[in-house]
């Protein structure tokens, strides 16, 4: 990294509420958002950690959403949570339905949670986390804008699309992934542009559909999903279950909704968590065994298992106090109290 600057644990979170109270955003909208923010830079998620308060109040500023709006759950005896983020910030959503996705699943063995009409900015990892954390086993994914074109094509259609998986694992950290299903999140590559650094290859196309490494290009460009065609089925999926099957926007439509003006994108999400003492017919212990035989074997080639990386960075930064910052993005953030 370039010149940085550290933030103390301690600071992270009043940074992040000031910066999001000043912007337009309720107490209860900045605390979670906060509470985001820092539990992924805590885990060193450059580029959904800080760096994402430009996106909030770029979202703010862009005028359409509502910073101080209350989720509202609707009351269900099925297996499926809804809850209607009323055009506010989708994390006070997840929150407020939370609870009832973890009880539904417990109950039923299966259930998902529908968030619709919210703005979105944030990692997926904290929330699948949140599902693993309870015993369950969890998957999330939502759309965004479109941003990227689809295996074949050159124009953008469908969102960066981002699908997260948390499985719990005795007494250690659960295994969990989570990625853009295009070539690289956007927000790597706007990192990238603001440290003057060329792409990898194979991430975007430009305006006139030709392979390029600069990151400004690729913003004005396409960007392409990974794996080829299979990574396309899988962005295209994710627009059909958290779009269309919950009554919410594909990132067509929410490139459409945002007129131009930037900031988060608008959609819904759909959160599915699945109960193993129900799915293993109560043999949890002796299938636990079985997945960490699994594991093992995966690292035992010296193969690493997906957040090993994240989960290092967590303890290395907890035990010195402090995260490292780009200093440009520190002083970009204070020039969002001004
Ligand atoms: P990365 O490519 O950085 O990482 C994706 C996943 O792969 C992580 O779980 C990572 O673990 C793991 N991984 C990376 N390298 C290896 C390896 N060598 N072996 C095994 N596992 C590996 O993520 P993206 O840039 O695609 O996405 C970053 C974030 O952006 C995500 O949290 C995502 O939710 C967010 N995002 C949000 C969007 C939104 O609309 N809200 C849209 C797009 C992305 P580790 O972290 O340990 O490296
Ligand atoms: O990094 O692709 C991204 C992204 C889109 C919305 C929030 N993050």
């Amino acid at each position: 990294m370039d010149e940085t600057i550290r933030v103390g644990l301690e600071d992270l979170n009043g940074l992040s509420t000031r910066i999001l109270t000043k912007s337009g955003f309720s107490d209860a909208h900045a605390g979670t958002i906060s509470e985001m923010l820092s539990t992924c830079q805590i885990d060193d998620c450059h580029s959904h950690g800080l760096f994402r308060l430009l996106m909030c109040c770029q979202t703010m500023k862009a005028g359409k959403i509502d910073g101080r709006v209350l989720p509202v759950v609707a009351p269900s005896d099925s297996a499926i949570v809804r809850v209607d983020a009323r055009g506010g910030m989708s994390l006070l959503a997840v929150a407020a339905a939370m609870p009832q996705l973890i009880e539904k699943t417990r109950k039923h063995g299966i259930a998902a949670m529908a968030v619709n009409r919210c703005f979105h900015f944030s990692a997926l990892w904290p929330e699948v986390e949140q599902l693993s954390a309870a015993g369950l086993a969890g998957m999330a994914m939502v759309p965004s804008h479109s941003w990227v074109a689809p295996a074949g094509g050159k124009r953008g259609t469908l969102g960066t699309n981002p699908l997260a998986f948390s499985w719990p694992r005795q007494n250690q950290t659960p295994f969990t992934f989570d990625f853009a299903t295009s070539g690289s999140a956007r927000g790597e590559i706007e990192l990238y542009l603001r440290a003057g650094k060329p792409l990898p290859e194979g991430v975007a196309v430009d305006a006139k559909g030709n392979p390029t490494t600069d990151p400004q290009a690729a913003l004005d460009g396409a960007m392409l999903t990974f794996g080829g065609y299979k990574g396309s089925a899988l962005s295209i999926m994710i627009e059909l279950m958290a779009g269309p099957l919950i009554d919410d926007l594909t990132s067509l439509e929410s490139m459409e909704f945002a007129e131009g003006a930037g900031g988060a994108p608008y959609h819904g999400e759909i959160i599915l968590a699945f109960d193993p003492e129900h799915f293993s017919g109560g043999r949890v212990a002796d299938n636990d065994t079985r997945a960490e035989r699994l594991f093992a074997d995966i690292l035992d080639q010296g193969a690493r298992l997906p957040s090993q990386r994240r989960f290092e960075a967590r303890a290395r930064n907890i035990s010195r106090g402090y995260v490292e910052i780009p200093a440009g993005l520190y002083a970009d953030l204070l020039g969002l109290l001004n």
